[in-house]
């Protein structure tokens, strides 16, 4: 007999994990029971600083207040219904996200996966019915350590053998060049190319920021040879690199922008496909959908996303803090950091290997009470809660000093 789930240790629970649930992750073994704000608890009572908030899914912290107000005050109203009838909460959740963009339609979907599998669907479709490509002949240009999600198609244009051993065969219909090389893309896109889809700035390859110009100049690219810019910022939008999306530090507007993670605050799936006029009408009834796309849930608590961001003042926190996590990361080059790449709070962290692997330095800062997540060898990712204060910043900086300083 267990023991009741509530009397159960982190190790009784991580222990009772293993014969029932599929082994696809290998967490840290931290077992968290509760969290505020940018603070997490663990079974036992121990506080960690989630310094990786949910890869940018927890933008606006654990548990906002204004967030699980609107996902309460909807739960006592009306939480589904499907997309066979309307319902009072869509059409305010697709003005405002539409208008926070500056595109003009929304596809409400529920995971980001779902929004990039609907992307290429309705930019496949626009090439066929708007571009005159031949049926059936239509491809996609992505960009070579890409991370758009784990669906078949999706993983179909993965350069991570990882990702796709095992899982073919594989959707045909894309084109991989070298992210960051407009030389590459010029050669790759022609007269089949519906779109190029790419990550503003590369999270799960160790965000990676293309040259100054790399976006100005896909967006001149796309529309001189008339094909779609798709922008997937599922993971660099919405605040986390200090403006409403990634794409605006080059005053850039894609034809197609795909949204998730933080949509949701935290608390249920929302993700969106937001295109301009054109590409979203290609789309008809019963082309495409979803059981849960556009919930009325979702949809308060999208509205109330929105709604926080429209004040600018998570934008405006990210790039002040920001400056906080780039001078931190600066004085520790030469002191176990090789390298880092950090636009806003979000931060790629190469480590001096000779200190250990990115998961080994993420355990040590587990132990001392910051949370983190390595991508590959010796680079960690920091993604805090916009949320965080610089003083909590600070201190999760001087961790990682003290870490590094003690590993080796
Ligand atoms: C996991 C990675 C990050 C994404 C971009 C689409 C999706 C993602 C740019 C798909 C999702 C998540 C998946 C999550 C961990 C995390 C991740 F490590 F997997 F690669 F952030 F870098 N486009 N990224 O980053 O969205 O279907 O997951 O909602 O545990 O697999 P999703």
């Amino acid at each position: 007999m267990t023991a009741p789930a509530h009397a159960r240790t982190s190790a009784d629970l991580i222990r009772a994990e293993e014969p029932v649930l599929a082994h696809n992750y290998h967490p840290l073994p931290v077992v968290v029971a509760r969290a505020e704000g940018a603070w997490v608890e663990d079974v036992e009572g121990r506080r960690y600083l989630d310094m990786l908030a949910g890869y940018s899914a927890l933008n606006f912290g654990h548990r906002h207040p204004a967030l699980i107000q609107a996902a309460h005050d909807q739960l006592d109203r009306l939480t589904l219904t499907s997309r066979a009838f309307h319902n009072d909460r869509l059409a305010e959740f697709a003005e405002r996200l539409a208008a926070l963009t500056g595109l003009d339609m929304v596809l409400p979907m529920n995971t980001g996966a779902e929004a990039v599998e609907s992307g290429i669907k309705v930019a496949r479709k626009w090439a066929y019915d708007v571009k005159g490509v031949p049926d059936g002949q239509a491809t996609i240009v992505v960009a070579a350590d890409n991370f758009h999600g784990r669906t078949t198609t999706i993983v179909s244009f993965s350069t991570d053998e990882s990702a796709r051993t095992g899982f073919g065969p594989f959707t045909p219909g894309f084109k991989i060049v070298p992210y960051n090389d407009l030389a590459a893309l010029e050669e790759a896109v022609d007269e089949t190319t519906a779109a190029v889809l790419i990550e503003p700035i590369q999270g799960e390859a160790g965000v990676i920021i293309p040259d100054a110009g790399y976006l100005a100049g896909v967006r001149e690219l796309t529309r001189r040879k008339g094909c779609l810019f798709i922008a997937d910022e599922i993971q660099s939008g919405l605040g986390r690199t200090g403006r409403t999306l990634a794409v605006e530090h080059e005053s850039v507007v894609p034809d197609v922008l795909l949204l998730g993670k933080a949509l949701g605050g935290g608390i249920v799936p929302v993700s969106a496909v937001v295109a301009r006029r054109e590409v979203m009408s290609v789309l008809g009834p019963g082309e495409h959908g979803s059981t849960f796309g556009g919930n009325p849930l979702a949809a308060a608590v999208g509205t109330a996303v929105v709604e926080l961001l429209e004040t600018g003042e998570f934008q405006r926190r990210a790039d002040e803090l920001g400056v906080v996590l780039r001078e931190g990361l600066e004085a520790l080059r030469g002191h176990g950091v090789t390298g880092f790449r950090a636009r806003g709070l979000w931060a790629g962290v190469d480590v001096d290997p000779a200190l250990g692997t990115g998961r080994e330095i993420s355990e040590r800062l587990m132990r001392e009470g910051i949370l983190v997540k390595d991508t590959h060898g010796s680079t960690i990712r920091l993604a805090p809660p916009l949320t965080v204060t610089a003083d909590e910043l600070r201190s999760a900086l001087g961790t990682l000093e003290k870490v590094l300083g003690q590993a080796g």
